[in-house]
């Protein structure tokens, strides 16, 4: 790949950008998602007409904000804005690695809107949520900070291995403690459906870190890792959001009542 590093060290975003146009399997992987997060956008703002209680609402409201904030995310590196090349430590597989760092930052913004979505649905308590979703914000800046360290790959890893301990923190709540709950809310048959779908997606997100041109790079090219995130946001957002707006649409009188309504056929 061309080096973007000019002779003063300073990446400059035009020139990056003009990377990705040349590289089509990476900047596929960027447009499609722009092009699915409109749609949703604009499917879920229709899907919303229907849902007027105001917990159903605040699910719909926040389920919006994600593929707002994807388009957003994506724009960011498309622009170049958000992406760049680094030289990496001494023991790293490649000498040069373009980073989307981008990615990791807006997922500070869109993974607490899926938690409180799932939060919400589970009708969990303030401080659990708070604790839940202040571990998933730790996840993805030490994400970010190991993508971003170049001091050495020991230090890489060592960011990596924390934000994991953060994503344990997350896991516990969606496989142990937040399904308990939703039972109580009467929200378990749909809970248990999206913590499946999270829980496996979500587990994606570290593997293809560690495999792709970040961490071992035993994928070495930065179009492939890219589509490997694409794929993976396609199908923890928007698919995600979709289903859970259309069960909530169908379902009100249960999110309002905490559980004592007789539950609507879906
Ligand atoms: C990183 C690398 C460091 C270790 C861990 C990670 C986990 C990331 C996850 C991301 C989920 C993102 C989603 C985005 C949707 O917009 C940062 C890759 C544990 C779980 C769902």
């Amino acid at each position: 790949m061309q080096t973007l590093l000019t002779d003063s060290g300073v990446t400059y975003p035009l020139q990056v950008a003009e990377v990705i146009e040349g590289d089509s399997l990476l900047a596929s992987s960027l447009w499609v998602n722009v092009a699915l997060a409109g749609v949703a956008a604009l499917l879920f703002a229709y899907m919303g007409q229907s849902v007027h209680g105001e917990r159903s609402r605040m699910i719909w409201v926040v389920a919006l904000f994600i593929p707002l904030v994807s388009i957003s995310s994506y724009l960011g590196l498309l622009s170049g804005l958000t992406i760049g090349t680094l030289q990496m430590p001494a023991g790293h597989p490649l000498d040069e690695v373009v980073s989307q760092w981008g990615r990791y930052l807006t997922w500070a913004f869109s993974t607490p809107l899926i938690l409180a979505a799932l939060g919400w649905l589970a009708r969990v308590d303030k401080a659990d949520m708070l604790a839940v979703i202040g571990a998933d914000i730790g996840m993805c800046l030490t994400g970010l900070a190991a993508a971003q360290t170049t001091a050495s790959i020991e230090l890489r890893w060592a960011f990596y291995a924390v934000s994991c301990a953060f994503f344990a923190v997350v896991l516990y709540a969606l496989l142990v403690t937040w399904p308990q709950k939703a039972k109580a809310a009467g929200t378990d048959d749909i809970f248990g459906t999206l913590r499946l779908l999270t829980v496996v997606l979500w587990l994606g997100y570290p593997i293809v870190w560690a495999i792709g041109v970040e961490g071992l790079a035993l994928i070495e090219s930065v179009g492939t890792t890219s589509w490997l995130y694409s794929g993976l946001d396609v199908l923890a957002k928007y698919v995600f959001a979709f289903l859970l707006l259309r069960w909530v649409a169908n379902n009100e009188s249960i999110v309002e009542s905490g559980g004592s309504a007789a539950p609507a056929d879906d």
